[in-house]
């Protein structure tokens, strides 16, 4: 898939592609990253104040990703440096994902799956594998942006109770799906499955901690496809092994990859898989093509379409 934006490159750009595996090892990309006036890297690549201060030529940072955690947006606006990402090519292949994990942990698909190869499928019976039901819950949207909406609408569909929390009011949505706008509170205590959707920030991180989880319901069910560490990770394993909830499904963590002695990966009422939002063909072809024709916009001089730190741009 990288092809779809590698291939607008050349005779356009000098390029060089420094490793086929991310992340770039950090000593290559400072050594590198000195020397271009453009990058295109992806969330694995720490773009921070100690390699900005390396890359006196440096014009844009162009992000393989709709998230910018992995960048200093503050000192590259300071530094003159163009920040971009890739929204919207995204946002479907995202909200299928959160949606996944929703009916993959209400059903308990994975436990399910592990069980009847495991042969302990031996009879039927009334109580077997009981989940919960994701048709007329309440679902609750932490972040009502591009991925939450989708979200929301892919809820609709499931005759789901739509309740956000969101930064700023979003009468619109309260219109479009009849989603009501609480404060977060409320939303915990009240929903069956609280999905997040915010990015990333100083604001956002920790966000769901043990006071928030104690909140939930103890049927409820905790849906992370944003960033690992908006969720307090020990809190959430006390939350699903002392039963404070009913499970989590998590496409992100706070170390990525888990390492294998994580202890959330012990638990049969976490459902976890690695980092897969954006992970299909089509969307991440789209991807690629963004990050490149963003990088080309910037080096030859035009705006970039999806400019993250417009304060930076100058006609
Ligand atoms: C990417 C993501 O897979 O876009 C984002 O913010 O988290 C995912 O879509 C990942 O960031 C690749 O860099």
């Amino acid at each position: 898939v990288q092809d779809a934006g590698l291939g607008l490159l050349p005779g356009r750009v000098e390029f060089e592609v420094w490793e086929k595996t991310v992340p770039v090892d950090r000593e290559v990309l400072l050594e590198k990253a000195s020397q271009v006036q453009g990058l295109l890297c992806t969330l694995s690549d720490r773009i921070d104040e100690e390699l900005l201060a390396r890359c006196p030529g440096l014009k844009v940072v162009s992000n393989y990703a709709v998230g910018y955690d992995n960048i200093d947006v503050e000192a590259a606006t300071r530094r003159g440096v163009l920040v971009t990402n890739t929204p919207d090519v995204l946002t479907n292949a995202t909200a299928d994902i959160a949606f996944t994990l929703i009916l993959a942990s209400a059903r308990r698909v994975v436990e399910a799956n592990e069980f009847l190869r495991s042969g302990d499928w031996v009879t039927w019976h009334p109580d077997l594998l009981l989940g919960q039901d994701v048709s007329e819950a309440v679902l609750g949207i932490v972040g009502m942006g591009k991925i939450g909406r989708a979200v929301a609408k892919r809820a609709a569909g499931f005759s789901m109770k739509i309740l956000f929390f969101n930064r700023s009011p979003r009468p619109d949505m309260e219109k479009e799906l009849g989603a009501r706008q609480v404060p977060l509170d409320e939303l915990l205590r009240e929903s069956d499955f609280v999905s997040l959707h915010c990015p990333l920030s100083a604001e956002t991180k920790g966000l769901i901690g043990e006071r928030e989880l104690r909140m939930m319901k103890k049927s409820a069910i905790l849906i992370n496809t944003s960033r690992g560490p908006v969720v307090d990770q020990k809190a959430l394993y006390r939350a699903c092994s002392e039963q404070w909830i009913w499970g989590a499904g998590l496409d992100v963590f706070e170390k990525e990859p888990v390492p294998l002695d994580e202890p959330l990966l012990s638990l049969k009422n976490v459902t976890t898989i690695p980092h897969l939002g954006s992970a299909t063909i089509r969307a991440r072809e789209g991807m690629a093509r963004k990050a490149a024709e963003n990088l080309l916009a910037a080096l030859e001089g035009r705006k970039p379409a999806d400019l993250v730190n417009p304060e930076a741009w100058k006609e």
